[in-house]
């Protein structure tokens, strides 16, 4: 893509209103611009990385043996009014009407549609468990929305229902989730604490929020210095309960099994939930199946949260500098800059030319800044925007040969030819 056709309105300001450096990078990135409260659209840097995210939530659900559908954003109230949820829901759900008069809503959570559906289609032990899952986007009619697309009104979540027989089946789908939860935020480089939360408007008894340790945090979490050892790639539920670590919500400094000096306290973004709650929609809903013994049984379900738009904030929380953001290779909008220093001079644009052609021939996603600019503003927007590796090339580089290779993350640079600068990307 070259930067004179692709549009990411960079700002050199600070906005007024960003508190919180992710907040400020996205604006000053020009990857997402505010409509209105807590409402975004994402302009095409954005895009690319929420789509990113997207997809890699996407495998690692598909790993884990679930199954994709898409809800709507529209909802009947009358399924909420089957799980009591419809006024107990209160001023955060988005309600209107349509032409019938008929009350409607704008998804904050999808239980009832699925399990409706589920009631509707599946009637037998044989085809448990079930997990299906839709990346849609939701409405919550936050008092406060803040942080940008930390806390939005209008967000993009992944949201997974897990059907199952009986409980020791739910405790499998739970396990099963904690593990794809492990190693999709791992593939983001980011670490994710399981912490035990309350399970507030989604209900039930079992219930861990994932929580990215960050200054900026929303919330506030405790937990057994020993967490710091866990090793999260052979986390099983078990393991996970005999260790302690809460939200602030759940946490009494009265009962704390943790003695003082073993407890530590933390910030923390909220990045994924999960939820066990049994059969609270299941038996409402109608959703049950004949059993082995031939008898009628409510279903036992979970559900489980991942906050995608979030994410991008919370990523960029965890890598950025002063200078703007830091991607991990894996959610980066483009993986490489290549930033041409004079485009006035013909032959080292042709240079840049060529090596553009061929990193996409390579099929290297790439940005190639061919704007006529001043190099000092380029080089600010190429670190602004944060694409994990930069290739500069000047007029120098016509009789050398030579380009430089920085690394974001590290800020290494190094000369090398262009051939291998092509090999190293
Ligand atoms: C689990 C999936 C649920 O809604 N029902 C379906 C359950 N859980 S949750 O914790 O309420 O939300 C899941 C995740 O969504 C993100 N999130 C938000 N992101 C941005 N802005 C918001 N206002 C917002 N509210 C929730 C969080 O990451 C949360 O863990």
């Amino acid at each position: 893509m070259r930067s004179s056709v692709f549009f990411y309105p960079t700002l050199r300001e600070t906005p007024q209103e960003a508190q919180i450096a992710s907040h400020r990078l996205m604006l000053r990135s020009g990857m997402i611009t505010q409509v209105t409260a807590g409402i975004y659209t994402w302009l095409p840097l954005g895009l690319k990385v929420l789509t990113k995210i997207a997809n890699i939530v996407r495998e690692e659900q598909d790993r884990a043996g679930s199954l994709e559908v898409l809800m709507p954003t529209i909802q009947p109230a009358e399924l909420w009014e089957k799980s009591g949820r419809y006024h107990d829901y209160g001023k955060e759900m988005l309600r209107m009407k349509d032409r019938h008069e008929r009350e409607m809503l704008y998804g904050p959570t999808a239980e009832e549609v699925i399990t409706d559906i589920f009631a509707r289609f599946i009637k037998s032990y044989r085809d448990l468990p079930k997990r299906f899952y839709n990346i849609q986007w939701k409405f919550r009619d936050e008092i406060r929305p803040r942080f940008g697309v930390m806390r939005g009104r209008e967000f993009l979540m992944k949201d997974n229902y897990s059907f199952d027989l009986n409980f020791e089946g739910a405790k499998a789908s739970y396990q099963a989730m904690l593990e794809a939860y492990v190693k999709t935020f791992a593939r983001m480089d980011l670490t994710a604490i399981p912490v035990r939360a309350a399970s507030g408007a989604i209900g039930g008894n079992l219930s861990h929020e994932f929580q990215i340790l960050a200054e900026t945090g929303e919330s506030e979490i405790f937990y057994d210095v020993d967490y710091e050892n866990l090793d999260v790639n052979t986390l099983t539920l078990d393991r996970l309960q005999s260790l302690y670590a809460a939200a602030d919500e759940l946490h009494d400094p009265k009962n704390c099994p943790v003695p003082q000096e073993r407890l530590k306290t933390a910030r923390g973004i909220e990045v994924g939930h999960v939820f066990y709650f049994g059969t609270k929609y299941s038996v409402p809903l109608g959703a049950y199946v004949m059993g082995p013994d031939n008898k009628q049984v409510p279903v036992e379900m979970g559900s489980y949260g991942i906050g995608i738009s979030r994410l991008v904030g919370a990523i960029i929380e965890a890598h950025h500098n002063e200078d703007g953001i830091k991607w991990p290779e894996s959610v980066a909008p483009f993986k490489v800059g290549l930033l041409n220093l004079n485009v006035k001079n013909q032959d080292c644009t042709r240079l840049c030319d060529d090596l553009y052609t061929k990193l996409l021939q390579k099929g290297v996603e790439v940005l190639y800044d061919d704007r006529d600019m001043g190099p000092g503003a380029k080089f600010a927007d190429l670190d602004l925007i944060g694409l994990p590796w930069q290739i500069i090339i000047g007029p120098r580089s016509v009789g050398s040969g030579q380009c430089e290779l920085k690394n974001r993350r590290t800020g290494e640079k190094i000369e090398l030819s262009l051939e291998d600068a092509l090999k190293r990307v």
